[in-house]
């Protein structure tokens, strides 16, 4: 293959094209709440919590903001600018922010994902002055579909909340995780990954939907040395592709490509 490529490599360098385009990575992601998002609210009459008193749930809607933070071997979630109310019933307003984590270890990187996410909520219910939090740990279900149960007591007023919230978000394509050097996010990296960033570059081929992920080397230009790395690390034993590469991730560094996510990418999804 790198024999069949090699001419027409030679006959483009001079006219190597260089793409700057894309999207602010810093920019938070906003979340809406989906249907079955709740807010519980039990309490008692006695000095026993929540035992004796009542019990309404109503329905939330509402938004929040995610930044995400991705380190070598963790993905850190901020959560901010909590904004529920209810929707019927009686009035609750939810606000706040938190944050979780997940982690993973490089040395198995293909293994499966920990099936828990430590959240911590600081939320206010209004007039309630409730602090609810998740620890220890709660589950959660695949990531960023956000599914989170949080319950907490309040002592003095026997008075109990739960949380359970459903969120995707508002801009589908807003998610930017995405394989190093599977160029057409098909899930797995091969040829035809380096000779559609040959087609973009010198046939008037298609902008790919993640340039980061065509960023191969990860210097922050989308060129030929891109097509040559994979090549390499294909066919002649190089080394792999920056991270994220074996797994769905954020770009580690700062660059000014952009990423409009790929499809089923979601963060430690391994390879196909
Ligand atoms: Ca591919
Ligand atoms: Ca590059």
């Amino acid at each position: 293959m790198m024999r069949f490529l090699r001419p027409r490599i030679l006959m483009a360098l001079s006219s190597l094209p260089m793409v700057a385009t894309g999207l602010d990575s810093q920019e938070p992601l906003r979340f809406e709440l989906i249907e079955g998002s709740r807010l519980a609210h039990e309490w008692g009459e006695t000095d026993e919590f929540c035992l004796g008193g009542g019990f309404v749930e109503v329905p939330i809607r509402g938004t929040f903001d995610v930044n995400l933070t991705q380190r070598m071997d963790s993905i850190e979630c901020r959560i901010d600018a909590i904004d529920f109310v209810s929707t019927t019933g009686p009035e609750y307003r939810v606000s706040g922010k938190g944050v979780y984590s997940e982690e993973r270890s490089l040395a198995s990187p293909t293994a499966e994902p920990p099936n828990w996410i430590l959240v911590e909520f600081a939320v206010d219910v209004s007039g309630m002055d409730a602090i609810l939090s998740t620890e220890p740990a709660v589950t959660v279900s695949a990531f960023p579909a956000i599914e989170v149960g949080v319950a907490t007591l309040l002592l003095h007023r026997r008075d109990c909340f739960t949380l359970g919230i459903k969120a995707k978000p508002i801009q589908e394509d807003s998610l930017r995780f995405f394989r190093r050097g599977d160029t057409t996010g098909d899930g797995r990296r091969n040829v035809t990954d380096a000779v559609s960033v040959l087609l973009y570059l010198f046939m008037g081929a298609e902008e790919p939907s993640c340039l980061d992920s065509t960023d191969v080397d990860d210097d922050g230009i989308v060129g030929i040395t891109d097509a040559i790395y994979l090549l390499g690390h294909l066919f002649l034993g190089g080394p792999f592709p920056p991270l994220p590469a074996t797994f769905c991730g954020l770009d580690l560094t700062d660059d000014p490509l952009g990423c409009r996510g790929q499809e089923g990418c979601m963060p430690w999804s391994a390879e196909e």
